[in-house]
């Protein structure tokens, strides 16, 4: 209760920032996107862990007022971020399962959208693999709406719902972000490897994009590219980093 009254107007207060953490395509290294990382800096207890707050505010119900304050924020950024070459950068914004819950997400995202100028295809929606399949029909219904305006669905810490193979079929999603527990044992676990490569193929044959996370090693790095997975993200690759920074990333690429 103590952190929950903390939390409440947080945002309003100045104390929450969010960083971006880059996404690279593996093939060339080009910098593709990035992911929104809400940050909580308070006056006296210093700074609190995502994982801390995020589950207070999801927990009270918070997470639907500063859930829309990341999407207005992450999409006010993204619009300004300039990249020469054929794809506009994406910004990847995570979404609790209670925001998923909520039925007014789709309003949220259109409002968010709407004032930034930010094309629909550059906003990618992560979700937890968990929460899309706890109620599949229903989230299959919300995904197909949010689908149909443009934006992106992904399915964040892919692997760890242990079902997700054989939902991939039914769920509309366009891209999974594997776990990075798979990712961390790669090299070592050859039973990790093989469920990667088999999460990259399954993915590949439904036309849908993978993206590695937690890759912390030149060596996962290089393994996950030779196996065909798409984009990556991790310690090794990139550091969350300020909105102005990543914004003078996109603009130094080639
Ligand atoms: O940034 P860090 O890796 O410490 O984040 C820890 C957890 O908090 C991750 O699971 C991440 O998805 C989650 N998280 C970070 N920012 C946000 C946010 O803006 N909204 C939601 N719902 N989760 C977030
Ligand atoms: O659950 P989600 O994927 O949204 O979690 C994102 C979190 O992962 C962020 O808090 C980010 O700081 C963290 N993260 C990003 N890259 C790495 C990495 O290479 N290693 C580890 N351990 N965590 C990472
Ligand atoms: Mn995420
Ligand atoms: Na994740």
């Amino acid at each position: 209760v103590q952190l929950e009254e903390e939390l409440r107007g947080a945002w309003d207060r100045g104390e929450m920032s969010l960083l971006y953490q880059p996404i690279f395509r593996l093939a060339d290294n080009r910098l593709m996107g990035a992911e929104a990382l809400c940050r909580w800096n308070h006056p006296r207890l210093g700074v609190v862990p995502p994982s801390v707050f995020i589950e207070v505010a999801e927990q009270s119900g918070l997470i639907e007022s500063l859930g829309r304050h990341v999407l207005v924020r992450a999409c006010q950024d993204a619009a300004g971020w300039r990249q020469p070459g054929d794809e506009a950068p994406f910004v990847s914004v995570n979404i609790s399962p209670r925001q998923l819950r909520s039925g007014d997400l789709p309003d949220v995202v259109a409002s968010a959208m709407r004032g930034s100028g930010l094309e629909p295809a550059q906003l990618h929606l992560e979700l937890t693999e968990t929460a899309v399949l706890g109620d599949e029909v229903q989230a299959s219904a919300l995904l197909s709406r949010l689908r149909a305006t443009g934006v992106k669905i992904w399915l964040d810490d892919f692997g760890t719902g242990f079902s997700g193979l054989s939902h991939l079929r039914r769920v509309p999603v366009d891209g999974v972000k594997i776990d990075r527990s798979f990712v961390a044992d790669v090299l070592r676990d050859p039973d990790d490897l093989a469920l990667t490569s088999a999460i990259i193929a399954m993915a590949h044959s439904l036309g849908i994009t993978v993206v590695a996370e937690g890759i912390e090693a030149e060596g996962q790095f290089a393994v996950l590219r030779e196996r065909g997975c798409d984009q990556g993200q991790g310690f090794w690759l990139g550091r969350p980093m300020a909105a102005t920074e990543i914004g003078a990333a996109f603009t130094a690429e080639r």
